[in-house]
């Protein structure tokens, strides 16, 4: 009976509107005579999030009944932005909401900027995690993403007398996105010890026992598909006390403090999440949330497995997990542990399930990147664990003995415990050795780590454990979302929206590359996006930029890798150049405004300096009268998904001039060029791909290569190293203190004087500024510039993030889709 009653899925704006007057007079309990942008905002969200769920139940029953191979993805950071327009966009009905919102007297825009950022990352690894959760659901795979709700996300920048402040991001004040599910909830053990013993029958048992619990609550997020009516979950876990509310006995007795103590330290679990500066290294917190969100992960998977009452065997056959770097590697220990102590298992058993069941995503060849352990820490917080993860390394480096006979050497560089004062766990070597694929995410990337830092590892396994996939970005929202007059004009030209779902389309354009007629209209729209950045930069700081002019871009993490350093500098340069310049000379300069964006992590005092240079030698350049428009420098505080999404389809060039090597892939390469930028950069991570993809007479390579790092570095001498000339005299303008005290910048040179240079800023320096005098001239020629940025468009179907999940469902996963009809 019930049946008839089940909600239906609205489609009409007469409905939708329908929907948005019954949630603000009932869900927010407001009038419609006082519905303001926020109001309408929720309750459009709301009839959204309603119609989503009703797809999201349809789907996980779909699944269920299927019982198919479901993958989940284990990542600590979700970087997913906005949810509403992406909602409106993926389940097709952008247009009636507007109309229905312009019917009750709202702007569409207007309503998408009320909503908050879903911070919950840092860059690029969780802005990958929350392309590839698109990707799966629309291309109906069955999959969830595990993470944390984090209570703050990522910081908010702010930008004070040129220095990076932080503000914490509390973003969950009114988020209907998701659903709390306060029946799903795990109890989480830590410290303690652990007893062992024989039972009856002679076999060894270990018990975990004492110790704190901590409760996990399971918050559902629904994550639609485009064009389809599958809509997957992602789960976040927010922690808070076993105990209950607080202690009443504490309370009673006057001990108000300590009374809530418990719950606000069972809170702390899943408060903030750590921004990756590494000086997380250590800290027990960092720990407890990685085991927190991992063991109550698993325990929803293992329960939703035994409930098909499969034997264990066929777990591998049913479930795959991805790693997604090596912040869940305890996810491989708390499965071992779950079937050999819980569930009664041999270790053999258990072993060959656990290491058929992951799947580990390397995204660093950076050391101080990789994560380690101390093991007293390990042993304190986590002590059952701690033995099991020896016995691991013990059958392994028994298994590396049989191998490589006599070899000490070897054994000691792959021991999961490193031998040092404290001992450490190596995390990644953990998840190589408990993982049957791990995958790199560029070419590039998965050649070094196969020859540097798990060169041995390849050797033990053989090369067929090693593989690649290279990145991708979903088009759904770096195109079709973020530059909405560019999907319009591709669909125009392509036969509808089919390219978002089959990104190779876009091929067709390149017949259209020297089309007068669509050059033209792919000019303006370039120009009106420009245009909107122009009004976004006058709004936010107050500088007028030329829409005309070259818009030149970085943003992403400031790090002295990715060397912004190395493009304020170029920038600087390009101010002396102008200054010296006749009145003729500066007539024929391409007028160029320099876009920067990012945060640096709060402890990491370089990246911080770096922000503070450049903002200090924007107030100097925009003032300049001698400059003019020739060149205005701009930092955009609080860089994030949603300013990305403006940003991005506004430049003319962007920069990814990462020291070769060191980019694992980089992702906001591919989304600039989908867009109709072009790229100055390295010869690094998915740079390469691209230039390969869209050929190299439509990208401006420079620098030194990947195999000639190491070399160049062993010849800087500390302290004698010759630097570039117009090097020096960018320096020398610096310290004249042109741009404030040079004694704010005195460590950033001096680390590339004085202390070798370790990110190859003066090797690379010339060759940047004569391959951005190539950008000067080539941007000249107009005509040419777009039938390039055509051309790459045309050509940059391989970055889908579809493709990437279609590459990891056949190579990693071994899981199928589970098409269905559209209903509705
Ligand atoms: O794979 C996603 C993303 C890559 O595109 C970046 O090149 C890479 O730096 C990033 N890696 C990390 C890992 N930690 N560190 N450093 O964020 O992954």
């Amino acid at each position: 009976a019930w049946k008839k009653f089940q909600a239906k899925p609205w489609v009409s704006k007469d409905d939708f509107e329908k929907e948005v007057v019954r949630h603000v007079e009932t869900t927010l309990a407001r009038s419609m005579f006082n519905c303001d942008e926020t109001a309408a905002y929720a309750a459009a969200s709301l009839a959204f999030r309603d119609r989503l769920i009703t797809e999201w139940n349809r789907t996980q029953q779909r699944q269920t009944f299927a019982d198919t191979k479901r993958v989940y993805y284990l990542s600590l950071e979700f970087l997913m932005g906005r949810a509403l327009d992406n909602a409106m966009l993926n389940v097709g009905l952008k247009n009636v909401a507007k109309e229905g919102l312009s019917e009750l007297g709202f702007r569409i825009e207007d309503i998408i900027n009320q909503e908050h950022d879903a911070a919950l990352g840092n860059g690029g690894l969780g802005r990958l995690a929350a392309c590839f959760l698109d990707s799966m659901a629309s291309l109906n795979f069955p999959a969830w993403g595990y993470g944390l709700r984090y209570k703050y996300g990522i910081f908010k920048q702010e930008i004070v007398d040129g220095y990076q402040v932080e503000v914490p991001d509390y973003w969950l004040d009114f988020n209907p996105w998701e659903f709390p599910r306060h029946d799903i909830v795990v109890d989480v053990q830590f410290y303690g010890g652990v007893r062992k013993y024989q039972d009856d029958d002679g076999k060894n048992v270990a018990v975990w026992e004492g110790g704190e619990i901590v409760r996990a609550v399971a918050y559902d997020v629904p994550i639609p598909g485009f064009n389809t009516p599958t809509t997957n979950n992602m789960r976040l876990w927010s922690s808070k006390a076993a105990s209950g509310e607080f202690d009443f006995q504490k309370f009673n007795s006057g001990d108000y403090e300590s009374s809530v103590a418990d719950q606000q330290r069972a809170e702390t679990i899943s408060a903030v999440l750590y921004p990756n500066d590494n000086l997380d290294r250590g800290k027990e917190l960092r720990l407890k949330q990685q085991y927190f969100w991992v063991a109550a992960s698993l325990y929803d998977i293992v329960r939703r497995f035994k409930k098909s009452k499969r034997a264990w065997s066929e777990f591998p056959d049913q479930i795959a997990i991805q790693l997604n770097d090596t912040h869940p590697t305890l996810a491989i220990v708390e499965l071992q542990r779950i079937l050999i102590d819980m569930e009664g298992l041999d270790w053999d058993e258990a072993w060959a399930i656990v290491t058929n069941t992951f799947g580990y995503t390397n995204h660093t060849v950076l050391p101080e990147a990789l994560e380690k352990w101390s093991v007293p820490l390990f042993q304190n917080l986590l002590p059952r664990h701690l033995q099991i993860i020896y016995d691991i390394n013990m059958f392994f480096l028994q298994s590396v003995e049989r191998k490589f006979p006599g070899d000490r050497d070897m054994l000691a560089r792959v021991s999961i415990i490193e031998e040092s004062q404290p001992k450490m766990v190596r995390m990644a070597f953990l998840a190589i050795v408990g993982s049957h694929k791990v995958n790199g995410v560029a070419e590039l990337h998965s050649d070094l780590i196969r020859t540097t830092i798990f060169k041995d590892f390849v050797k033990i396994f053989g090369p067929d454990k090693f593989t690649n996939v290279t990145n991708g970005i979903t088009p759904r929202r770096w195109l079709h979302q973020a530059n909405p007059r560019l999907s319009e004009l591709i669909a125009s030209k392509t036969g509808g929206l089919g390219f978002l779902k089959d990104l190779n389309v876009l091929n067709e354009l390149e017949k259209f590359a020297d089309d007068k007629e669509f050059k033209k209209e792919w000019a303006e729209i370039k120009y009106a996006n420009k245009v909107k950045l122009a009004k976004y930069i006058k709004s936010t700081t107050g500088v007028t930029v030329n829409p005309s002019a070259l818009f030149d871009i970085q943003v992403k993490r400031i790090h002295e890798y990715k060397r912004q350093q190395l493009n304020i500098f170029g920038v600087i340069h390009r101010y002396l150049t102008i200054k010296a310049m006749t009145a003729e000379e500066r007539k024929k300069l391409a007028p160029r405004v320099s876009i920067f964006g990012g945060k640096a992590a709060p402890g990491y005092w370089m990246a911080k300096t770096i922000i503070h240079l450049i903002n200090n030698v924007g107030a100097v350049v925009n003032k300049d009268p001698d400059v003019g428009d020739l060149l205005k420098v701009i930092f955009l505080e609080d860089y994030n998904v949603s300013k990305a999404e403006i940003i991005t389809p506004a430049s003319d060039i962007s920069e990814h001039i990462s020291t070769a090597g060191t980019e694992a892939s980089g992702t906001s390469n591919m989304k600039f060029v989908l867009n109709g930028g072009l790229i100055i950069g390295t010869c690094d991570g998915a740079n390469i791909e691209i230039t390969r993809e869209i050929g190299e007479n439509n990208i401006f390579l420079f620098g030194n290569l990947a195999e000639d790092v190491e070399d160049l570095r062993h010849t800087h001498n500390y302290g004698s190293h010759t630097l570039d000339p117009d090097l020096v005299k960018v320096f020398d303008l610096i310290k004249s203190d042109a741009f404030g005290d040079a004694g704010a910048f005195g460590a950033l040179t001096g680390s590339i004087e004085d202390h070798g240079d370790y990110y190859l800023v003066s090797d690379d320096f010339h060759s940047y500024i004569k391959t951005q005098a190539l950008v000067d001239e080539a941007y000249k020629n107009q005509d040419e510039w777009i039938t390039k940025t055509i051309l790459s468009v045309a050509r940059m179907g391989f970055f889908s993030s579809d493709r990437c999940i279609n590459e990891y469902a056949e190579m990693i996963w071994n899981v199928e889709p589970l098409p269905v009809e559209k209903e509705s």
